[in-house]
């Protein structure tokens, strides 16, 4: 039988809006991978349209929890963190690639803007923080704006051009290295999608597909997550994020439009779609 992959999510717990640990977890399980979690803080919702949530800061816990699982000489295929709630937490995740991460692919999603805005609660040297723990990731994950934030740019609204899209990735292999996966790409108003570099290969590519309007939580949680799965189940990095946006469209598809967007959206739908893409089977089989 083949060796389950074992991978460990360094996110908060948004106990109600469906982001982070609450979209991580169940996805990476569908794949086939089993999750293990580090939550870094516990919000009573996420903070994105949210007034009066509370915030738990788990800083505390990481490093007796780090020296427990070492203890159990522990090791992980994968290390994926998305939203970290301070500059503190950046450094102590740094200590647990070390640690846990020597032969995992390091995943990075630096979540903290969209829009051209930074989240609530971070501070404006939150992303020259950020930027440093992208350059020992092996993938990044950014929007357009952690991209410009990290190279100190100036965030561009889009539609972007294809020339703007390559020149961003290239500047920001430069500063990074590994993989990029640039989120957030549309070159007109009713289609969008991924980017990618592989600063190796040095291949560069696309994935745009439909556009699907209104804005949706917890999307670059749901793309992320199933970008790492399909990487670990090997798909090559375009296919990978190719079945990412679909599972994306195929999630906020299956969303009543109804409901209020801050809640997120419905990727449990989507689910067996994900898993047909990243060949499950296959995953699972010799
Ligand atoms: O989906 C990203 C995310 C994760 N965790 C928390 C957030 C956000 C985005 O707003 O507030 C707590």
């Amino acid at each position: 039988m083949k060796k389950q992959k074992r991978a460990l999510a360094i996110h908060d717990i948004s106990c109600v809006g469906k982001c982070s640990l609450t979209v991580a977890l169940p996805i990476l399980s569908a794949a086939g991978i089993e999750t293990s979690v580090l939550p870094t803080s516990i919000l009573s919702t996420h903070t994105g349209g949210f007034s009066g949530y509370t915030f738990l800061d788990l800083t505390q816990e990481i490093m007796p929890i780090a020296d427990h699982w070492r203890s159990l000489d522990l090791a992980f295929d994968a290390i994926y963190t998305g939203y970290l709630g301070s500059a503190s937490q950046l450094e102590l995740v740094k200590k647990l690639f070390a640690r846990f991460g020597k032969d995992a692919l390091i995943l990075v999603d630096p979540v903290m803007a969209d829009n051209g805005r930074l989240y609530d609660g971070f501070d404006a040297d939150f992303p020259a923080g950020m930027a440093k723990l992208c350059k020992i990731a092996d993938v990044i994950v950014p929007n357009l704006t952690e991209a410009t934030l990290m190279l100190n740019e100036p965030y561009v609204k889009g539609p972007y051009t294809e020339e703007y899209i390559e020149g961003l990735l290239r500047r920001l292999g430069e500063a990074f290295g590994g993989k990029i996966v640039l989120t957030g790409v549309y070159f007109d108003e009713s289609h969008l999608g991924m980017a990618y570099l592989d600063t190796a290969s040095e291949e560069i590519g696309f994935y745009i597909d439909k556009l699907i309007g209104g804005y949706y939580h917890g999307t670059g949680d749901v793309f992320a997550s199933a970008l790492l799965a399909g990487l670990l189940c090997d798909l090559p990095l375009k296919d990978a994020g190719k079945s990412a946006v679909k599972f994306t469209i195929d999630a906020i598809e299956a969303t009543d439009p109804e409901r209020e967007p801050r809640y997120g959206v419905r990727f449990e739908a989507a689910l067996p779609g994900l898993m047909k893409r990243v060949g499950l089977l296959l995953c699972d089989k010799d």
